[in-house]
């Protein structure tokens, strides 16, 4: 059993490692506003494998600086794509706490942004709470320099780790994603909806785009409306799907 190894191949190979883009919508009006890119991979002999399973195994090694900088690759030829055919697609990578405390992160994406030729503010990155908190001067420094190439970040699966308010007053993000744990229940769970609810107010008192994950009804849209939540992303609205079958929906919508 040597996942490390087959990641090692997969990593380089494009039949292998592929993403797939989840639609963010607006609550509103139910327009695309973005797409989250997600990592597959496709391994030759078990199949699909899940980034569940294996970006804890990357992450616990350097592998992971490659496997970011191939998923950053994958979605920049994406959005130069999209942007030819006309479509601006603002597009969400999601970054490790490895990759985006490596010193030399916001340097990478800074030139992979040249060598595609994408507007940096067509990129995103979101990262989680843990992320910025196990070395917070060291991802605040890192935010800073992604900004200056135009990219923003989002705090990922919120409200499931520990921003204490001190940083969430420091942090040079531009949104929160509320972590579907709270919105899938919001429906009979009141105290999930005050949650979101409060979530929804704190983001806006801050500045910030808030956004809701796992919408999966149309009951959670409608209570997402009366909260005034921005942005929405859930099975209701489209699973991760391949670029292809987005790009079909881009043409329908237009
Ligand atoms: O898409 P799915 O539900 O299988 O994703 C499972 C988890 O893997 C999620 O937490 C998601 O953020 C994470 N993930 C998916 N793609 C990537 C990626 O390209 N990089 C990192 N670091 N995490 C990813
Ligand atoms: O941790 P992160 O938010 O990056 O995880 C994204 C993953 O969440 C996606 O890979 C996708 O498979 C999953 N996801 C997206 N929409 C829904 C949804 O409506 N319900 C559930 N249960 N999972 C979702
Ligand atoms: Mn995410
Ligand atoms: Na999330």
């Amino acid at each position: 059993l040597s996942l490390l190894g087959d990641l090692r191949r997969a990593v380089e190979d494009p039949e292998q490692l592929t993403l797939h883009y989840q639609p963010k919508v607006a609550v509103d009006t139910g327009e695309l506003v973005g797409v989250e890119a997600l990592a597959r991979w496709h391994h030759p002999e078990r199949g699909p494998v899940s980034p569940a399973d294996f970006i804890p195994v990357l992450e616990v090694t350097n592998l992971m600086h490659r496997f970011t900088e191939r998923v950053l690759t994958m979605a920049l030829r994406q959005a130069r794509t999209w942007l030819d055919a006309g479509h601006r697609v603002p597009i969400a990578v999601n970054v490790s706490a490895r990759s985006l405390l490596d010193p030399q992160f916001p340097d990478r994406v800074a030139t992979l942004l040249a060598d595609s030729g994408v507007p940096g503010d067509l990129l995103s990155i979101e990262v989680t709470e843990y992320a910025l908190m196990s070395d917070p001067d060291t991802a605040i420094r890192a935010l800073h320099r992604l900004r200056e190439s135009g990219v923003k970040a989002s705090i990922d699966d919120y409200g499931t780790g520990y921003s204490s308010m001190t940083y969430l007053k420091l942090l040079p993000i531009a949104e929160l994603k509320i972590d579907r744990s709270f919105v899938l229940d919001m429906a009979d769970d009141n105290s999930s909806r005050a949650l979101v609810a409060s979530t929804v107010e704190l983001g806006h008192r801050l500045g910030l785009t808030v956004v809701a994950e796992g919408v999966e009804d149309e009951a959670a849209v409608q209570a997402l409306r009366e909260i005034g939540c921005d942005t929405a992303q859930g099975y209701h609205f489209a699973k991760p799907m391949t670029a292809e079958a987005l790009t079909t929906q881009l043409r329908e919508t237009l």
